[in-house]
């Protein structure tokens, strides 16, 4: 993977974060017998309708997940650094002018009502340290709009870790919450600067690792010790695991603790094409899409989630065609990462 360019790297990570949301916001919480037969049906549908008409673009429209990374993303670009109090601005902001048809988290708009009533003015941290009775939110909500992170400071793991953490915290001050946006970021630039991943199970030690030595939030490590020698075990499996599996072992809902490492997983195991029976016809961008979303709990997030990791690996052209154009968002994320990856070549020249 070492020959595909940067850019077309940095591009895969956004547009796959995108693509991952549109085609996750199809099934999430949706139990079906066959789920991954299901998604490869819905892949094909979208395709095919693309195909037969000029007016599908932006037809599939993505949730919170992608609002949330524009959000941060694009304040980014704006200012060329992370200024907390326009970051909470664009969330609340965002929320407020498109909530019902976004899905977002079952709590998180208190943080946005109470954020709107400070005017997004001093302490935006406030409001978040007062969620679930003081204890934060763990919830994958800040983990699933990390990807711009890893452009911002692709190279400079020090400071991926920081800024994870920082915006993390305007709306989940979890320690779970905090290390889950932390692990995702950290994921995504790893896969970003890997030649070629021959040893997935190390690729997972040496996430942790990072995790371990960067992050000042040690409360809670324990529980992304656990999850990852989980991820490893599964990673070791010889028989085909399924979905159902995933969903028992490691989760697949709601929390940063069952989403991030399930996306990890997704993406380490379809690495190997003949691994899947049933999608090993499929690049492995895709590969990563279909099963990911296939666990149909919180399958827009970890769909969107390992789909940033994979972008990051496989770049942005394994992503059809017709899916960039039948997503909604699909050309601001590739300009995004773009101006992202620029910002980070000037700082990093001078
Ligand atoms: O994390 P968040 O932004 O939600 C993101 C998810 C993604 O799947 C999106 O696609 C969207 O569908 O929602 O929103 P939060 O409200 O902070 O957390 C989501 C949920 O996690 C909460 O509604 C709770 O059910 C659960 N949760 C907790 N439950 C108990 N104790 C989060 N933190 C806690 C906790 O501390
Ligand atoms: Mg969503
Ligand atoms: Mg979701």
């Amino acid at each position: 993977m070492g020959s595909i360019p940067l850019l077309e790297r940095a591009r895969g990570v956004t547009l796959g974060a995108v693509f991952g949301d549109c085609l996750g916001a199809e099934f999430e919480y949706d139990w079906a017998v066959n789920p991954l037969e299901d998604v490869i049906k819905y892949l094909k549908d979208v395709q095919n309708r693309v195909k037969g008409s000029n007016s599908e673009k932006g037809s599939v429209l993505y949730t919170d997940d992608s609002c949330m990374t524009f959000d941060l993303g694009l304040s980014l670009v704006k200012h060329r650094k992370f200024e907390a109090n326009n970051v909470a601005r664009n969330f609340s902001e965002t929320y407020f002018s498109s909530s019902s048809q976004r899905f977002y988290g079952g709590n998180v708009s208190n943080v946005f009502i109470e954020l709107k009533r400070i005017n997004y003015y001093g302490d935006v941290y406030g409001p978040a340290l007062q969620q679930f009775n003081g204890s934060g939110s763990y919830g994958n909500g800040s983990a699933m709009r990390v990807s711009p992170v890893a452009l911002f400071h692709h190279n400079d793991v020090p400071n991926i870790v920081k800024l994870a953490g920082e915006q993390s915290k305007i709306t989940h001050t979890h320690p779970l919450g905090i290390n889950g946006a932390i692990l995702q970021a950290l994921a995504i630039e790893k896969a970003l600067s890997a030649d070629e991943i021959t040893d997935p199970v190390l690729f997972c030690q040496d996430l942790l690792e990072q995790l371990k030595e960067h992050t000042t939030v040690t409360e809670g490590l324990g529980v992304y010790e656990d999850k990852m020698k989980k991820v490893i075990e599964i990673l070791q499996q010889d028989e085909l695991v399924k979905p159902s599996t995933i969903n028992t072992v490691i989760g697949s809902g709601v929390s940063a603790q069952a989403a991030v490492p399930a996306a990890i997983l997704s993406f380490l195991y379809c690495l190997d094409r003949e691994r899947i029976p049933l999608i090993s016809n499929y690049n492995g961008m895709l590969r990563t899409a279909l099963y990911s979303v296939s666990f149909s709990y919180d399958s827009d997030t970890v769909g969107s989630m390992a789909c940033a990791i994979a972008g990051a690996y496989y770049g942005e052209k394994c992503i059809p065609d017709e899916w960039r154009i039948a997503c909604e968002g699909a050309d601001a994320a590739l300009k995004m990462a773009s101006d992202l990856i620029g910002i980070n070549k000037d700082t990093n020249n001078k």
